[in-house]
């Protein structure tokens, strides 16, 4: 039997699941090395982790690697960063003692970043630099249309369409995820890279993260490419807030200083832990390794 000890929290309704004990040993070095050694040796232990039976399609899983790394996965693979991720990282070390309000530094596969822990329990998260990549890109996607939107990396990749006619409501959210989808496969049918689809309806987003699961909370690389992109348009000044809000209502207040030709983003949010326990790992389970799609 293997036994992984985890905390669950989430952050504005989005679940992280944290890894304190029994993860795979991935070595030292660089982080993003011991991310392909987790991708190459240890695939099956984080489908164990966040695939059903011991998790869902929502879950993302987050590795620390000592002394301060950390590696954000999901459903279908790993992230570069997680906003949402790497505040229920720091509120799970600080419900662990492990730290104190004040300055901490988290290291992803993508960049160092830093969280501030407050006295009140949100985390203010300083991301890696974000940028716009391209503006008003169209694809023609099946079913839709021409649909256009603006490609930017805030950590992880994100196309961000305004006016694409849907209704961001909780009661629409399959539509909204076939819609995101579809605009997805045409994006990557053209070679894009990107993974993550967000709607907007003014400050209200929808997120479809890679593995077809959506964003309950406000996503916080999410944010960082709308600042990005707020930023290049001048709609948005540095120091200035912009409250994102989420398909389930939560909120992360995000802003940015100028960094060259980048933006440096910084997103507050807050979360709230929800359960501490070990998985069993039998290797008599058929589905020790998860339900992998
Ligand atoms: O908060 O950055 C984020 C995120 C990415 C995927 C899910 N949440």
């Amino acid at each position: 039997m293997t036994e992984i000890e985890y905390v669950d929290s989430h952050t504005g309704g989005e679940p992280t699941r944290t890894i304190i004990n029994g993860g795979p040993d991935l070595g030292a070095g660089p982080i993003a090395g011991r991310l392909e050694v987790f991708r190459r040796d240890y695939d099956h232990i984080r489908s164990a982790i966040v695939n059903e039976p011991r998790g869902s399609d929502v879950i993302v899983g987050a590795l620390l690697c000592p002394p301060d790394g950390v590696i954000f996965f999901n459903n279908v693979g790993y992230l570069g960063m997680c906003g949402h991720g790497a505040i229920g990282v720091i509120a799970t070390l600080a419900y662990l003692r492990k730290i104190e309000p004040g300055v901490h530094t988290l290291v992803t596969p993508v960049g160092q970043i830093t969280a501030t822990l407050h006295e009140d329990g949100s985390v203010g998260i300083t991301n890696v630099p974000s940028y716009r990549q391209a503006k008003a890109v169209t694809v023609e996607v099946d079913g839709l249309g021409p649909v256009t939107g603006d490609i930017a990396w805030g950590g992880n990749w994100f196309f961000l369409v305004d006016n694409h006619g849907q209704r961001i409501e909780l009661d629409n959210v399959e539509r909204l995820t076939d819609v995101a989808w579809r605009i997805r496969q045409a994006l990557n049918a053209t070679g894009s890279p990107v993974d993550h689809i967000e709607l907007f309806d003014g400050n209200r987003n929808f997120v479809l993260c890679p593995g077809k699961a959506y964003d309950r909370s406000p996503c916080g690389t999410g944010t960082s490419a709308k600042l990005a992109c707020l930023a290049a348009d001048g709609k948005l000044a540095p120091g200035e807030i912009w409250r994102q809000e989420s398909i389930v209502g939560s909120v992360f207040e995000g802003t940015y200083v100028t960094e060259g030709a980048y933006i440096r983003p910084s997103i507050t949010g807050r979360a709230w832990i929800s359960a501490h326990g070990k998985l069993i790992l039998d290797p008599a389970d058929p589905f020790v390794h998860g339900i992998r799609t």
